[in-house]
């Protein structure tokens, strides 16, 4: 099932999300329902907070050199914790809650990432590049935090005048 995606400024985005307790049924149905709808929305990466679940979820699927996302690369990862970041890197993000507007942001380059499984089984990654600058972003949004808050204060201005233009030619 397709579930809608709140976008920037829905004060829902803010909300700071809790630990999950239940690996049960209904967390399952909710990973495969945010996978159908990133893929569906030409995401690679999604935060059960974008589609108003405060709960600490994310579903990422990298694509492969060609441009191909495939089910077997999905991660479901769980209460989510950062190990050893190192390094610095610069990538042009975008989320499905911005729609339209991309950006140059700082991150981490790599990392270990500590998580639960759907099943609540603990695991382990190593994450790199793109990998890496996606698990970054996408919790951020764990935390109520966008990507659009890292702007330079004039950036983040030139932004909010443009959004709000494309918002209105929207309606
Ligand atoms: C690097 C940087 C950021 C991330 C977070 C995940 N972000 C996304 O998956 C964003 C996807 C996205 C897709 C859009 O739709 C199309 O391109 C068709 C989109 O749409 C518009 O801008 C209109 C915006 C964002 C991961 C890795
Ligand atoms: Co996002």
């Amino acid at each position: 099932m397709l579930l809608p995606i709140i976008t920037y400024p829905n004060k829902i985005l803010k909300s700071v999300s809790t630990q999950v307790e239940n690996f049960d049924e209904n967390l399952h149905i909710l990973l495969e329902n945010m996978y159908e709808t990133m893929i569906a929305s030409n995401g690679i990466g999604l935060a059960a907070i974008q589609v108003a679940v405060p709960q600490r979820i994310l579903i990422l699927c990298i694509p492969d050199e060609e441009g191909n996302q495939f089910i077997e690369n999905r991660l479901e990862i769980i209460n989510p914790v950062i190990h050893h970041p190192r390094g610095i890197t610069t990538y042009q993000e975008g989320c499905l809650s911005v729609p339209g507007f991309y950006e140059e942001i700082e991150r981490f380059e790599s990392l270990e990432l500590h998580y639960h499984n759907r099943y609540g089984e603990p695991s382990v990654l190593e994450a790199h590049e793109l990998l890496a600058i996606a698990i970054q972003h996408e919790m951020d949004h764990l935390e109520g935090k966008l990507f659009i808050e890292k702007l330079t204060y004039n950036r983040r201005k030139k932004f909010e005048k443009e959004y709000k233009k494309a918002l209105k030619e929207k309606k």
